[in-house]
């Protein structure tokens, strides 16, 4: 039985990109669902381990961790076979692949979801009546913005980060999930495309990124 327990509802990006690296490195866990319709998130227990009330929080053996970027660090540093420099890693062991795994990560808390999830709520979470379909065209725009430069990056990428797949990608593969899969207009993006049938094909992805948004 795992000592690690993750608290968070399966259809949140934050839980996803948690329970990804769990399933490409195999590693044991239980989840308890939290968050939304699940509740929890706001009892005083829950506060007392996450003072945010947000999903994702990890208990492994004790230790707490909350932050979803954070947590897959954490993971990926934990399992053993991620530490080898010559292995192809999720997290590079060295220091300058690991800081351009930390770039594209940043830049999705800052740029790429910030986009894209006013876009998603107003389309997957709002009713027709309660969308403002002039904020919901500005985020598309932030969105077209943002995956045009990503995919001029990944004209000379294979993925996000260079030339493996890395933890880089887990988010990033999240967010354009959702933006092929709301009822809009979107212009074709070549290396974009190229990437997301690259990244398709890991089990993280078949597992949560394979069902309707809700
Ligand atoms: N920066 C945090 C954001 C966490 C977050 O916003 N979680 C959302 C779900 S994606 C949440 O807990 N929403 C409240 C809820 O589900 O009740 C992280 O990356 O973990």
């Amino acid at each position: 039985m795992s000592d690690l327990t993750i608290w968070g509802r399966t259809n949140s990006i934050n839980v996803q990109k948690v329970l990804w690296v769990c399933e490409d490195l195999n590693i044991a866990h239980r989840r308890i669902d939290a968050g939304m319709e699940h509740g929890v998130n706001k009892t005083p227990e829950y506060l007392h381990i996450n003072p945010n009330g947000l999903v994702p929080t990890i208990n492994d053996g004790g230790f707490i961790l909350w932050e979803s970027h954070a947590v897959m660090r954490y993971l990926i540093r934990r399992s053993e076979s991620a530490v080898s420099p010559n292995v192809e890693s999720l997290y590079p062991v060295n220091i300058k692949g690991a800081a351009l795994v930390d770039q594209w990560l940043d830049w999705v808390n800052t740029v790429a979801w910030p986009a894209m999830r006013p876009l998603f709520w107003g389309w997957v979470r709002l009713k027709p009546e309660e969308r403002n379909l002039q904020d919901l065209e500005n985020s598309r725009q932030l969105v077209i913005k943002a995956l045009t430069m990503f995919d001029a990056h990944l004209k000379n990428s294979t993925y996000a980060a260079g030339e493996y797949f890395t933890l880089a990608d887990i988010p990033i593969s999240l967010i354009v999930y959702r933006w092929f899969n709301l009822p809009i207009d979107r212009p074709h993006f070549e290396h974009l495309e190229r990437w997301y049938t690259l990244v398709g094909k890991r089990a993280g992805f078949k597992k949560y990124c394979t069902s309707p948004l809700t």
